[in-house]
């Protein structure tokens, strides 16, 4: 993967949903997203067939790259080669990273972990970033199973050297805390797609979540 891929690490990273707030498509939640400075997008759909999301997809890449934003796909990793997508994010259950590595050589690669082990094998696996959660309670992910807290995150760092999106329950009251616990991504679902106005949320979850990483520059990392 080329370095100017590797320092698009960073910032807001919104992932898409069109269950939680009916009426809102997937190309409408990235473009808001997109408006108020997000950096990686990823489209998420448990329910879809591939086919149906062709062509959003498709529009999702166009828009995207022309904000020079991340596209990654959830799970589907032959939808993410039919449209470009710059990568796939997969979990523990998907098709192994190991495989999907060996299958897309360039491809942006991200794993969920929740702990040290499954970080290293993601790494050793040929992951570009870790996806680590969920650190608070979240409804938005029936199994995602309980709360690792922002420790984890350093915990991680440790074993790691690959960037971390956190990610689960990261709203407005919180993502600072993200920031200063040293995530280099903070990935969110329904504090974007929930919210009213969904560019103003983006907007202020990006600039609570730099203010948090801005806080852990100036007093140190240790
Ligand atoms: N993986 C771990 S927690 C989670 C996913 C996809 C859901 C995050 O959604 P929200 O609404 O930001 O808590
Ligand atoms: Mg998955």
């Amino acid at each position: 993967m080329s370095m100017p891929r590797l320092q698009s690490f960073r910032g807001l990273y919104v992932i898409t949903d069109v269950v939680l707030k009916p009426g809102r498509s997937h190309l409408e939640i990235v473009q808001a997203a997109l408006a108020g400075g997000a950096r990686v997008i990823q489209l998420r759909d448990k329910e879809a067939a591939d086919a149906d999301l062709l062509e959003e997809a498709r529009a999702i890449r166009q828009v995207t790259r022309a904000a020079g934003a991340l596209f990654l796909v959830n799970d589907r990793f032959e939808l993410a080669r039919a449209v470009d997508a710059d990568g796939v994010h997969l979990g523990q259950g998907d098709l192994p990273a190991r495989e999907a590595r060996r299958r897309w050589p360039e491809a942006i690669l991200g794993i969920s972990v929740d702990d040290e082990r499954t970080a290293r094998q993601a790494e050793a696996d040929g992951a570009d970033y870790l996806g680590v959660g969920p650190i608070f309670a979240t409804q938005t992910k029936g199994d995602a199973g309980p709360a690792i807290g922002l420790e984890q995150i350093g915990r991680i760092r440790a074993a790691s050297h690959l960037p971390i999106a956190a990610i689960g329950g990261i709203g407005l009251a919180n993502i600072a805390a993200v920031g200063a616990a040293g995530a280099e991504m903070a990935a969110v679902i329904s504090a974007v797609v929930c919210a009213p106005d969904m560019d103003a949320a983006t907007r202020a979850l990006a600039a609570e979540f730099a203010a948090g990483q801005a806080r852990r520059q100036a007093e140190g990392a240790c």
